[in-house]
């Protein structure tokens, strides 16, 4: 397995600040996908696929079987790569691989698993960060610090998304050869476009801004948008966002009035950081409904987010409405 990077990625790889090892992070985690990818593609043919593991990660969540093997197939990764510090959304705490190593990587290793058993699309979502004093304090920053972000799908396609902050590149796995190659040089979220993503199952707990942008969409071509817009909900956060960034759109997961939803419920840093820093670089944006994503400090390992990104110009509608 390998990666036929960009010219253009190759020559940012190669800056002084990445010290060479972040293509080797980044190649580390291709061959990983690769494998997880493997596991996902046979489904029900793979014995405990989709099983519950028995467990709770950090959060409370279920963790089902396959939860617990690509985390493991991700650590193995990295344990392989200069890579001081692994932080993922299936463990507790932040897992020292080698002190000595520049890096530290985030991870949310399947993404979307509650759909594991259902066929979609689901992936591998990762942040890049230089490692800094201690282990803690390279994941407790603000996500203008990536050095890199990424997500893999395990879908039609086993695609890779990926930025060092030039532009927001896509990838696809050869089966062929087994090479991921250079789909789309330069994505391009357009600013303006009329799709939107929410679980409307949660309507009645939602703020009156959410209601107000949502009912806006439900009254198409008669409301203030003046245009009819479509609804889509994948449930799995790397297939609507490979979706807005292949044709515009927004996603919205607020905060809301359940317990447990008072931050949304999507993590700052293995899912909203590194999402954020892809879609922004794709011409996008990608907001808490208030403030930038990017620009949102880490206080603590898990903490949850309330999301909102895509064309430029709904993400500027919906903080419109939260004023
Ligand atoms: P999952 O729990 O299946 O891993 O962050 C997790 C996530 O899925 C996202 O991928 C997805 O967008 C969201 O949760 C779906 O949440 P709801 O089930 O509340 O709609």
């Amino acid at each position: 397995m390998s990666i036929e990077f960009s010219s253009k990625f190759a020559k940012n790889l190669s800056l002084p600040k990445h010290q060479q090892s972040v293509s080797a992070t980044i190649t580390a985690l291709a061959s990983a996908a690769e494998q997880i990818s493997q596991l996902c593609a046979r489904g029900p043919l793979e014995s405990a696929f989709g099983a519950l593991a028995g467990t709770a990660n950090s959060d409370g969540d279920q963790q089902k079987a396959l939860d617990v093997r690509t985390d493991e197939i991700i650590t193995a990764a990295l344990k392989t790569v200069p890579v001081a510090y692994y932080a993922s959304e299936e463990q507790d705490d932040i897992i020292t691989l080698d002190e000595s190593q520049p890096l530290a990587v985030a991870s949310d290793p399947l993404d979307g698993s509650s759909n594991i058993d259902t066929n979609v699309s689901i992936g591998t979502i990762f942040a890049v960060f230089p490692k800094a004093e201690t282990a803690e304090a390279s994941f407790l920053r603000v996500g203008t610090d990536q050095l890199c972000a990424g997500f893999f799908v395990y879908g039609p396609q086993t695609s890779l998304v990926i930025t060092t902050g030039d532009g927001t590149e896509l990838y696809v796995l050869d089966r062929t050869d087994n090479v991921f190659k250079l789909a789309i040089a330069e994505m391009h979220i357009p600013e303006d476009a009329h799709e939107f993503a929410i679980n409307a199952s949660n309507t009645r707990h939602w703020d009156a801004s959410i209601r107000a942008y949502i009912e806006e969409c439900q009254h198409g071509e008669a409301g203030p948008l003046g245009a009819k817009q479509n609804m889509r909900w994948i449930g799995s956060l790397v297939a609507d966002a490979n979706r807005i960034l292949m044709r515009g759109g927004i996603f919205l997961y607020p905060e809301d009035d359940r317990n447990g939803y008072e931050h949304g419920r999507l993590r700052l840093l293995y899912e909203a950081a590194p999402v954020a820093f892809i879609i922004e670089q794709a011409g996008g944006s990608a907001t808490d409904g208030h403030t930038r994503i990017l620009e949102k400090s880490l206080k603590t390992l898990h903490q949850r987010i309330p999301f909102i990104f895509g064309s430029k110009n709904q993400v500027k509608r919906v903080m419109y409405h939260k004023r």
